[in-house]
């Protein structure tokens, strides 16, 4: 499929809750991104919270991924306000705001993501528009549909706050931070709590209520499963540098045991 139709079919394939395996991409070299962009990841998500992509990073992934066929999002870092409308400019299709606490952390997320009367994006989507395969006033009457905004949940805080961040205007769906969020319900004692699981079918279940897609990082293949069976459709199964290690490891390991 060319990729402006991909573009376009990105966010309802989203909305229709059909499963969708994204990666995490935290090594900013597009050569890492051309080689995975061979597999059958759906997308791609380059990390400016926790991964080492910056501003030309994204700019040269997004057509490295686009070269292959395939969206990119970007997940921000804390507080990056302007920066969530700069990222959508250079032509990611969405982005993953951490640490969204709150129905404000919500709506200032909206704003920048959001053309009026959503939001208040600016308008200057240089190369959204020749990827999206759109005329400039096609983009503006659809980039509020077809560009989303995705609120991060990992705290205790936002799970008191859920419905109402799923309630704001202009937020298409939440993205659990298993990680985060142990580390906020153990109260800073771990990255791991029994307290997440029941967390996560709760989040699961308000989104579907509000009518929105929940998605999770999952950091191995089981734990994808055991969340898309949980109602999880929009996945990041794992890390760039993960599938390096592991897949190097494997076969290291069937030629260490085939020579024992
Ligand atoms: C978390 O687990 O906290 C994450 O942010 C996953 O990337
Ligand atoms: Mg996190």
């Amino acid at each position: 499929m060319p990729f402006p139709a991909l573009h376009a079919e990105f966010a309802p394939r989203l909305r229709r809750g059909e499963l969708h395996l994204s990666t995490f991409c935290q090594l900013p070299d597009p050569n890492v991104i051309e080689a995975l962009a061979k597999s059958q990841l759906d997308s791609f998500i380059f990390d400016m919270q926790h991964g080492m992509f910056d501003e030309s990073a994204v700019l040269a992934g997004v057509a490295a991924a686009a070269l292959a066929g395939k969206p990119a999002l970007v997940r921000l870092p804390v507080d990056a306000g302007g920066l969530a409308s700069r990222v959508l400019d250079f032509g990611a299709v969405g982005v993953i705001c951490p640490m969204v606490n709150t129905a404000a952390d919500a709506r200032r997320l909206v704003s920048y993501v959001k053309f009026p009367p959503l939001g208040g994006r600016s308008w200057g989507p240089r190369r959204a528009i020749p990827l999206s395969g759109l005329s400039g006033p096609e983009y503006l009457l659809r980039a509020n549909e077809l560009t989303l905004a995705i609120a991060m949940i990992e705290t205790q805080q936002a799970l008191d706050n859920l419905d109402a961040i799923l309630a704001t205007p202009g937020i298409d769906g939440v993205f659990v931070g298993p990680s985060d969020l142990a580390v906020s319900l153990s109260e800073g004692i771990s990255l791991q709590s029994a307290k997440v699981s029941p967390a996560l079918d709760i989040v699961a279940a308000r989104a579907k209520a509000a009518g929105k897609f929940a998605g999770v990082f999952a950091i191995n293949p089981a734990y994808a499963s055991d969340c898309s069976g949980r109602g999880y459709s929009f996945i990041a199964l794992m890390q760039d540098a993960m599938f390096m290690q592991q897949a190097a490891d494997a076969a290291v390991e069937a030629v260490r045991s085939g020579a024992r």
